[in-house]
């Protein structure tokens, strides 16, 4: 088992990248890194599979600017496949398997579509997929609410013929058809005259903006979700991949276990779902990471107790401090060509790129994006400021079941405790300073690594990986680091006092 006292433990606070000769301008490096052996990110940064962090809205949001979300699994498998599906039909240069209403429906039935898929209209196909025609918000302007009820779609739809394209249509075919008839939708069509996908202006308009969003073979965002390793887990995994999930994350607060690493086995052998993406965790050392990577993982996530709201270190007196963690699980990941997440402890920007060149290749956060508008739950104000509930999937709030069902406590090995009153948490519950959108708290994390890049002299992840080097600091080093000698510290954007 080693020596009793293992080495000198380190973590973000406790080293600084030394500065080395550049000619990189901050905002033309390449931060593209590889999230898992067949996936690769503009943006190296993933939201934490946390109920008070990453559902639909900032899965979206994430892969938007390039990052990733991957949705919690605090939640029964059908809202969780549903939140997969929502991701996947957003904004994305085309639909490929778009929502579409029957003739026969209601005005009733579209509008309920319609909102819960915040879209704006639907197509209109018969059994075999034929499309009949297309239906807008618009089209239910014109009949009373009191009609919804009674009124079908087939008699309000403006019907075939319509302007269609076929599949496998050029952006700009498509463009110039938008443009010329003044439409806003474009089905495309089959020979047969089947729907085989849906192009909008808003999604064109959308992936303009978008230029580094993170997207599939078909130009649809990716995604990721969390399950377990036992009970519900398998048909968890299969249903979300069946919702078209991208990764799945075996997602455990422990990932050196045998039933974890037979559940990556399984996923990694069983033809209906070895083709789908696996990052398995967490772990935090180099035996554990060379276990997932022999059970056949397609990256490592690492991070045994550094998360912002995790005591389990003090409850359990069980943890590696992140920085030697990662750099430690990296002697076995580097050699078999698998990434690395380093997930947990980070507090700024500057984390980033001491994750990456202690052995990371992306990064996951949890409190960094829990105050953000796409996050889950209302903002409270305290004090006259505004604050978002932020929680440990291990705290008690999370556990518990407090009226609904928790599928959160088999993450820490508790999903035998029969009563409350019984588990023992390993995180706290409490709030983080609302932070706005996504879009803006991410500017300034990506800004922030675009300028480690720069001081380092690393045009790309890879060369950050290579050339980055750290100095080691002492307590009066981390003071100094942080604004000192100076009262009434006004917060910048990227800077808070803690
Ligand atoms: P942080 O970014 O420091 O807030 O950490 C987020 C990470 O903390 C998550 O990705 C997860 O690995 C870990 N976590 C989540 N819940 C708990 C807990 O209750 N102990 N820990």
């Amino acid at each position: 088992p080693g020596p009793l006292v293992a080495e000198l433990g380190l973590t973000y606070d406790d080293v600084l990248l030394q500065p080395g000769e550049t000619d990189v301008i901050p905002s033309e490096v390449d931060t593209t890194s590889r999230l898992t052996r067949g996936i690769s990110l503009k943006v190296p940064i993933v939201s934490a599979a946390m109920d008070t962090v990453t559902e639909a809205r900032m899965a979206i949001a994430m892969a938007r600017i390039g990052g990733l979300g991957i949705l919690h699994r605090n939640l029964s498998i059908e809202d969780q496949a549903y939140q997969v599906d929502l991701v996947k039909r957003t904004q994305t240069g085309m639909i490929s398997n778009p929502v579409t209403i029957g003739p026969d429906a209601t005005l009733e039935d579209l509008d309920e579509l319609c909102g819960r898929y915040r879209v704006s209209g639907l197509p209109v196909v018969d059994e075999s997929e034929h499309l009949l025609g297309i239906i807008t918000n618009r089209d239910l302007r014109f009949t009373p609410v009191a009609e919804w009820a009674t009124t079908r779609v087939r008699d309000v739809m403006t019907p075939m013929p319509l302007i269609t394209g076929k599949v496998g249509i050029s952006h700009d075919e498509a463009t110039a058809l938008l443009r010329q008839h003044k439409r806003e939708r474009l089905p495309l069509i089959d020979d047969q005259g089947r729907l085989r996908g849906l192009i909008t202006v808003k999604d064109f308009v959308k992936s303009e903006q978008f230029p580094h969003a993170s997207k599939d073979g078909d130009g649809r965002l990716l995604v990721g979700a969390a399950v377990g390793y036992f009970g519900e887990a398998w048909q968890r995994a299969t249903t979300l991949i069946e919702a078209g999930v991208d990764v799945l994350v075996v997602d455990t607060a422990h990932g050196h276990a045998r039933l974890l690493l037979e559940m990556v086995e399984r996923i990694k052998s069983d033809p209906a779902t070895r083709h789908t993406q696996v990052i398995g965790g967490n772990i935090a050392t180099r035996a554990g990471a060379q276990a997932l990577i022999d059970a056949g993982v397609d990256a490592v996530k690492v991070g045994v107790g550094p998360g912002s709201i995790c005591t389990t270190r003090i409850v359990a007196g069980v943890g590696v401090p992140q920085v030697t963690a990662i750099h430690n699980a990296s002697l076995a990941c580097r050699p078999a060509g698998v990434p690395l997440i380093g997930d947990g402890g980070l507090q700024y920007s500057g984390d980033i790129a001491k994750a990456l060149v202690a052995g990371a290749d992306t990064v996951m956060v949890g409190s960094l994006l829990a105050g953000c508008e796409e996050s889950p739950g209302e903002l409270v104000f305290i004090n006259g400021k505004q604050f978002k509930a932020y929680r440990g999937m291990g705290s008690l709030g999370a556990m518990s079941s407090r009226g609904k069902k928790s599928y959160s406590k088999d993450r820490y090995f508790q999903a035998d405790v029969s009563s409350d009153d019984k588990i023992v948490p390993e995180g706290i519950e409490g709030q983080v300073a609302y932070r706005g959108p996504v879009g803006a708290v991410t500017h300034q994390l990506i800004g922030g690594l675009h300028q480690s890049m720069f001081y380092v002299g690393a045009p790309t992840i890879p060369d950050l990986q290579a050339r980055g080097r750290f100095v080691r600091i002492t307590a009066a080093g981390l003071r100094e680091s942080h604004p000192h000698d100076i009262s009434g510290i006004v917060e910048a954007p990227n800077y808070t006092v803690k």
